[in-house]
C-alpha cells in the first residue's frame, strides 16, 4: 500500500463503495465518489459495511484491492442491521438531524445496537491502522466512533465529517443520552460541517449544554483538558469527471431522447433519493398551486422527478412512496389530456452521465429540500447548463446549498418549500425569466461549483486534519 508523508488515509465510512460503482445510479449518494476520488490520490483504505447480512460471518474483515483503493468491509448480522442502521441511525438520528421529531424514534434496544456496532467497527479496523495514517470517520452512522477507537490506545489524528445538518439545541435536546453522544465527539481532533449554520448549532450546543469553553472565532470547543476544532466544509461535485460524462455519448443521447419527448415545452427536473427529507410532496403541492393559479399554462410544461426508492425497510420510507404515488396520481389525473401527462414520475436512478444530460435539457431544476446537509443534486443541475443558454435553479433555502448558491438573490432563485405559494411564484418567475437573467444568475453560482469541488474539500479537510491548515484565525477552511 502506497504512503504519503504525512501517512496513508484511512476512510471510514456505514458503507463502502467500490470504486467501479463510481458514478453509477444514485442510491449510494453523495459519500461515494467522493471519497474514492480521496482514496485513489492519497492511497489508503476505505474500511465499512460491506451491505451484505450474515449471521456467522458478522465483523470478519474482506480486503480488496482495485483502481488504486483498498477496500476493507465487514458484514453485519441482521440483528445489527436492524437495530443499528435502520433503527438508531436511520429511524432516530436521521429524522432528528432532519428536524423532524414527528419521524423520530428512540428506542433502548437500538441506541444499544449502535454502540455495538461501533464498537465492533473500532475493533476490526484497529489492528489495520498505522501509527502516522489519517484516520477520518464519515457520518451519523459513527459518531462515537473516534471514542472507541480512543479507549483502544490510539493516538492518531482523527477527523469526523457531519454530512447531513447539525439540528439546533432545542432539537438535539430531545435525544435520550444527548450529551453521551456529544461528550464521545470530543475524542476527535477535527470536526467538519457541510455549513456555518450546522457548525454554529453545534459550538452552541457545547458551550450551553456542556459547559466547554468555546472561540467562535477558531472553531476551537475545550472540554476537561481536551480540545477539538469545528470548522465548515461544504462539500462540491467531481466537476472535471462529471464534464468529462457531460460529453459522453451516453449524456447526449439522454438530452436528446428528453429533448424530443418534451417538444415545445419547458421541461422542469427533480432528482432526488426518495426520503421525506427532500421535500417531493411539498414540491407536488407547489406544482398543483401553480396549476390551480394558472390553469391556461398547463401546456407550457412537463415536470419530470426521479427518485429511486431508499432505506425501504423503514416505514417512513414506505410512507412516503405512497404519499407520492397519490399524489402523482391525484395530478396527472385532475390535468392530464390524451396527449399531455404534466408529470412524469421514475422510481429508479440513472448514471451521471444521463443525469447530466437530463439536467441540460430541462430549462428547470427543482430542489426543495425540507432540510439537507448540502444537496449535491443542485450544483450538478447548474454545472450541467449551457452557459449561453441555461436553465434556472429553484433552490430550497434550507438546504445547505443555499448559503453557498442563493447568496443577495443573484444565483438560485430561493424558495420556502413548506409554501406552495411561494414554490408557484418561482416556478411562473422561472417559466418566465429573461436569457440575460438567466446567465447572470448562472454566473453567479458556477464559480464556487466549479472552484469548490470535491477535490478542494477533500484537500482541505485532509490538510487541516493533518495539522497543516491555513489561516487558524478564522472558521473556514484556507
Ligand atoms: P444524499 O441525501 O444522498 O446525501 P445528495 O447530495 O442530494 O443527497 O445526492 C447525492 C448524489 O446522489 C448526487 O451525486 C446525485 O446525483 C445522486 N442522486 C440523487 N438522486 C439520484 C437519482 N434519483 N438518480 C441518480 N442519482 C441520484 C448526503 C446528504 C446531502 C449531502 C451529501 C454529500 O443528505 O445533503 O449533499 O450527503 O455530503
Amino acid at each position: 500500500m502506497e504512503r504519503s508523508a504525512i501517512g496513508r488515509l484511512i476512510v471510514i465510512s456505514n458503507r463502502v463503495a467500490v470504486p467501479q460503482a463510481r458514478g453509477a445510479a444514485g442510491a449510494q449518494g453523495g459519500l461515494a465518489g467522493a471519497l474514492n476520488s480521496a482514496l485513489s490520490d492519497q492511497g489508503g483504505i476505505w474500511f465499512g459495511w460491506s451491505g451484505q447480512e450474515s449471521e456467522e460471518a458478522s465483523g470478519t474483515i474482506n480486503l480488496q484491492r482495485s483502481d488504486g483503493v483498498t477496500t476493507a468491509t465487514i458484514d453485519l448480522s441482521s440483528r445489527d442491521v436492524d437495530e443499528y442502521y435502520n433503527g438508531y441511525a436511520n429511524s432516530t438520528l436521521w429524522p432528528l438531524f432532519h428536524y423532524r421529531l414527528d419521524l423520530t424514534r428512540y428506542e433502548r434496544e437500538t441506541g444499544k445496537g449502535y454502540e455495538r456496532v461501533n464498537e465492533m467497527f473500532a475493533e476490526s479496523v484497529s489492528p489495520l491502522i498505522e501509527p502516522d495514517d489519517l484516520v477520518w470517520v464519515h457520518d451519523y452512522h459513527l459518531l462515537p466512533l473516534g471514542e472507541r477507537l480512543r479507549a483502544r490506545g490510539m493516538t492518531n489524528r482523527i477527523g469526523f465529517f457531519l454530512h447531513i445538518p447539525w439540528p439546533p439545541t432545542r432539537l438535539f435536546v430531545s435525544l435520550p443520552y444527548h450529551e453521551r453522544l456529544v461528550a464521545a465527539m470530543m475524542q476527535y481532533d477535527l470536526i467538519g460541517f457541510q455549513t456555518d449554520e450546522w457548525r454554529d448549532s453545534f459550538l452552541q450546543y457545547c458551550r450551553k449544554e456542556m459547559g466547554a469553553e468555546v472561540n467562535e472565532v477558531t472553531g476551537e470547543i475545550t472540554l476537561d483538558g481536551r480540545t477539538v476544532t469545528a470548522r465548515t466544509y461544504p462539500i462540491g461535485i467531481d466537476w472535471d469527471t462529471f464534464q468529462a460524462e457531460g460529453r459522453t455519448e451516453e449524456a447526449h443521447r439522454a438530452e436528446q431522447r428528453l429533448v424530443s419527448s418534451t417538444r415545445h415545452r419547458v421541461a422542469m427536473i427533480g432528482v432526488d433519493r426518495l426520503d421525506y427529507s427532500k421535500g417531493l410532496p411539498e414540491r407536488l403541492d407547489g406544482i398543483s398551486r401553480f396549476l390551480e393559479q394558472n390553469p391556461e399554462r398547463v401546456r407550457d410544461f412537463v415536470f419530470i422527478q426521479i427518485a429511486p426508492p431508499s432505506r425501504e425497510d423503514v416505514q417512513s420510507y414506505q410512507d412516503i412512496r405512497h404519499t407520492l404515488e397519490q399524489k402523482t396520481g391525484q395530478l396527472n389525473g385532475a390535468y392530464s389530456e390524451v396527449d399531455l401527462l404534466p408529470i412524469r414520475y421514475v422510481n429508479r436512478g440513472y448514471s451521471h452521465a444521463e443525469l447530466f444530460g437530463f439536467f441540460r435539457a430541462c430549462k428547470i431544476g427543482l430542489v426543495t429540500p425540507l432540510r439537507d446537509g448540502m444537496n449535491l443534486v443542485a450544483k450538478e443541475y447548474v454545472a450541467a447548463q449551457d452557459p449561453e443558454d441555461p436553465g434556472v435553479l429553484i433552490l430550497s433555502r434550507f438546504a445547505g446549498a443555499a448559503e453557498q448558491l442563493g447568496k443577495d438573490d443573484k444565483g438560485a432563485v430561493l424558495v420556502n418549500p413548506y409554501s406552495p405559494d411561494d414554490l408557484s411564484h418561482a416556478i411562473r418567475l422561472a417559466l418566465d425569466m429573461p436569457l440575460e437573467e438567466r446567465k447572470a444568475r448562472y454566473q453567479a453560482m458556477i464559480g464556487t461549483i466549479r472552484e469548490d469541488n470535491i477535490q478542494w474539500w477533500t484537500e482541505a479537510f485532509r490538510r487541516d486534519l493533518a495539522g497543516h491548515g491555513g489561516d487558524q484565525g478564522s472558521n473556514q477552511p484556507a
